[in-house]
């Protein structure tokens, strides 16, 4: 295949999925090339809506979204799946592993799958994510579910790009609490009770319309929905609250709030590490850097005074 953006956002925009694969490789890596896609491909994004489904591992995450993404295609949407989890079953169009087998679902209802490792580089994952999202934006995608697993900065800042978040609980795991400790609970839109075969669903009920009453502010009020992910029960329902806080979130103006904060982070976590990599460039080249780090090193100086004043040499104040 032809490897140069023009080309290949051109058969993207035609409808080529190795095109599309090939694109969001390019993106990931983060090099320049994925920079010009975005910038071709930009033009012709703006109709996707981002479903971001988080929990803890094991609760039933991969199972629900594949659940997720069949409902919506039977309602006649266009999906891809954005696997943020390298321990994910998913790969490369079809699921691994024996847990759940989706590569004939994947294959015959035209679910695209992908994804994408965690990596620890300067801000070098969410950037990523939301520039993937603007690729299957501009592929025509109506719906893009971002599976992440709700544990750690990164994971909780990628779901909180997503138009609706679901946070998937299960009963007597404690996780209503664990959610809560973890932050989680205040970036759900709706919790869905996953595994609701298992005892204890009024239990996790009861703690999260606990949690719930203690919220203050409340313009959007999280729907429970219960789930058996694997016998595909409640997903209809599920989709259907999913509908009902898009519908609510673009008339309270929350959507565009968050379309900008999705900007933003594409925005500024780029500029960030250019502005970085520059400064650090010329404080390298005039061996300004490494005075400093000697120095430290040796106790001359201290670490403040030697950021003080490599920000005085590149004249940032
Ligand atoms: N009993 C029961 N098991 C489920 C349910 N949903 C998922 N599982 C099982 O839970 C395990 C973990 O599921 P998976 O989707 O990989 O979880 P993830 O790590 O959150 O993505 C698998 O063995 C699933 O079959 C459910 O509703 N009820
Ligand atoms: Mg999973």
């Amino acid at each position: 295949m032809a490897n140069n953006p023009e080309q290949l956002t051109k058969s993207l925009l035609e409808g080529s999925v190795p095109a599309l694969a090939r694109v969001l490789s390019l993106i990931e890596d983060g090099g320049a090339r994925g920079q010009q896609c975005l910038k071709l491909l930009y033009p012709h994004t703006g109709n996707i809506r981002v479903i971001g489904v988080t929990g803890s591992p094991g609760a039933g995450k991969s199972t629900l979204v594949n659940g997720l993404a069949e409902e919506l295609v039977k309602g006649g949407k266009r999906v891809a799946i954005l696997a943020v989890d390298p321990s994910s079953p998913y790969s490369g169009g079809a699921i691994l592993g024996d847990r759940i087998r989706m590569s004939s679902a994947a294959s015959d209802s035209g679910i695209f799958i992908r994804s994408m490792a965690t990596r620890g580089a300067l801000g070098g994952l969410a950037p990523n994510a939301a520039e993937s999202i603007f690729a299957l934006d501009a592929a025509g995608f109506d719906y893009v579910i971002l599976e992440t697993v709700g544990v750690g900065q990164a994971e909780v800042e990628i779901v909180g790009l997503a138009d609706t978040v679901v946070l998937v609980l299960v009963p007597g795991m404690g996780d209503g609490v664990q959610a809560l400790k973890a932050g989680i609970i205040e970036i759900a839109d709706i919790y869905a009770i996953n595994k609701s075969d298992f005892d204890g669903v009024e239990k996790l009920v009861k703690e999260l319309r606990t949690v719930m009453s203690l919220a203050e502010n409340v313009e959007w009020e999280q729907p429970l929905v219960k789930v058996i992910a694997t016998e595909k029960k409640g997903i209809a329902d599920l989709v259907e609250k999913i509908a009902v806080h898009q519908k609510w979130s673009e008339e309270s103006g929350e959507a565009q709030k968050r379309r900008g904060r999705f900007v933003g982070e594409v925005v500024e976590k780029r500029l960030g590490e250019r502005l970085f990599s520059h400064a650090k460039d010329r404080l390298s080249s005039d061996g300004e850097l490494d005075r400093a780090l000697q120095q430290v090193s040796t106790r001359e100086i201290d670490p403040v005074a030697a950021v003080e004043r490599l920000m005085k040499f590149l004249n940032i104040n």
